[in-house]
């Protein structure tokens, strides 16, 4: 469960680095073998054989590139019925809105413009562009989320991102004035080809803008569940810096953002015009020491002690016949489920807004997966958040479920009973 085992070191000395392919990555942090964090079971499977694979982050030290050693190929975590649903998340199609409305003013799109977006789900941000005749393309590999965006009528091609599919776009004259990416640069196994391909596909006077779960407030809020075989990659502004410049991309401007339990919006331009909010943001990491070593060598030990306190709340729960649910099934629930330990004797059921997960099991623990209106039903003592990172959203939402009783428990950073 933390760095430093024989085995750990000895992948981590041979892995080459996903960004700039040195060896001699550092170990930060072993999760073990887990199941595919949306591989949600259906009941059939609850009897077949279920995948899982390491999970073990580690560091390099030449580009700052925090990292999975583990490729699981991209076909198994997004093609069949991948589950993630992006408009089953009021909170994230407000923000979504808000970076469309913001890109259409300050990018003067028009009718004769054209936005990209890469991993565009079901069409719960091309949507805005569309509301406003600009010109889309949405590209996804995930059949379902792309088919329910194509029925909203955003214009989708249903396959993976790359640089041959860049240049194919190049070569019949597309080419972006936006290009928008969020929570997908760290999701592909060919890292630099996908940069390569932005640059291939993006108007010399255009923007690339993407969203990355930013991995200082991973570190900093003990989001040890974030981590999981969909997230290759753990970008801080440097080593993301350092991917983009590599393909003569550069980062020019940068926003932090609360999202997804805190995230990095990043400006990417073809000429160099870096403002002062990226260079203050680079001084802070290196004040901190984002880019180096130290700043992730005890993640271990922390994660190692969340485990624990978890495990002890929730035994003295169960231990005083406390009736437990879960609320999202969400891929970091995957995560945090499996390394805690925490399975069916434990936890009766999760329930989820996404209707497409709503009979399924959670991966590798198969707790069923019900609608939210279960928790007012069925009133149970607890609930075990793993959707925190929306946790306003949800406890305002569960006002009834609130007002007979009942109590949240909160995971992250330290569990916490609300
Ligand atoms: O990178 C990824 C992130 C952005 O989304 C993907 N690889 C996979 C996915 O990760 P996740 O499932 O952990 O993300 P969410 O968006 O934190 O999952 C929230 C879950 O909670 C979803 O299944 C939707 C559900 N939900 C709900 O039931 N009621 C969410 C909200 C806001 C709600 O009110």
């Amino acid at each position: 469960m933390s760095s430093g085992t024989a085995e750990f070191d000895a992948k981590c000395t041979h892995a080459p680095c996903r960004s700039c392919a040195a060896k001699g990555l550092l170990p930060i942090l072993d999760l073990g073998q887990s199941p595919l964090a949306d591989g949600l079971r259906t009941q059939e499977q609850l009897t077949q054989p279920e995948p899982k694979f390491p999970l073990q982050v580690a560091f390099c030290e030449k580009c700052g590139l925090v990292q999975i050693l583990e490729t699981v190929p991209p076909q198994e975590l997004f093609l069949g019925d991948y589950p993630y649903y992006s408009s089953f998340s009021p909170a994230l199609l407000t923000h979504s809105r808000d970076n469309a409305l913001d890109l259409i003013k300050s990018r003067k799109l028009n009718g004769s413009s054209l936005v990209v977006e890469l991993a565009s789900n079901d069409g719960y941000l091309l949507e805005n562009f569309v509301e406003a005749g600009v010109p889309v393309l949405g590209i996804d590999p995930a059949p379902g989320p792309a088919a329910a965006a194509q029925r909203a009528g955003v214009r989708t091609m249903n396959t993976f991102f790359d640089l041959d599919l860049a240049k194919r776009l190049r070569d019949q004259s597309h080419r972006a004035d936006v290009i928008i990416a969020n929570n997908v640069l760290a999701h592909v196994a060919d890292t630099n080809g996908f940069v390569e391909g932005i640059h291939a596909l993006l108007k010399d006077d255009g923007v690339a803008v993407i969203e990355v779960p930013y991995v200082r407030d991973l570190i900093d809020h003990g989001e040890f569940d974030t981590i999981y075989h969909e997230h290759l990659c753990y970008f801080s502004a440097t080593s993301v810096d350092a991917l983009f410049r590599r393909h003569g991309l550069y980062l020019n401007d940068v926003k932090r953002l609360s999202i997804h339990g805190g995230s990095l919006r990043l400006y990417f331009g073809p000429t160099d015009n870096v403002q002062p909010a990226v260079k203050n943001l680079m001084a802070e990491e290196r004040e901190i020491g984002v880019d180096r070593y130290p700043f992730f060598e005890q993640f271990g030990k922390r994660v190692s002690e969340v485990r624990r306190l978890l495990r002890n709340l929730m035994g003295e729960l169960c231990g005083k016949s406390k009736r437990i649910a879960a609320y999202g099934a969400a891929a970091k629930g995957t995560t945090l489920l499996n390394y805690v330990g925490i399975g069916t004797d434990q936890i009766d059921f999760v329930v989820d807004r996404n209707v497409h997960k709503h009979g399924k099991f959670m991966p590798g623990v198969h707790i069923p997966i019900k609608a939210p209106e279960k928790l007012s039903e069925l009133q149970p003592d607890y609930v075990l958040l793993l959707a925190w990172n929306f946790k306003d959203e949800i406890m305002a939402q569960q006002s009834d479920y609130l007002s007979k009783g009942g109590r949240f428990i909160v995971p992250i950073p330290s569990p916490q009973v609300v």
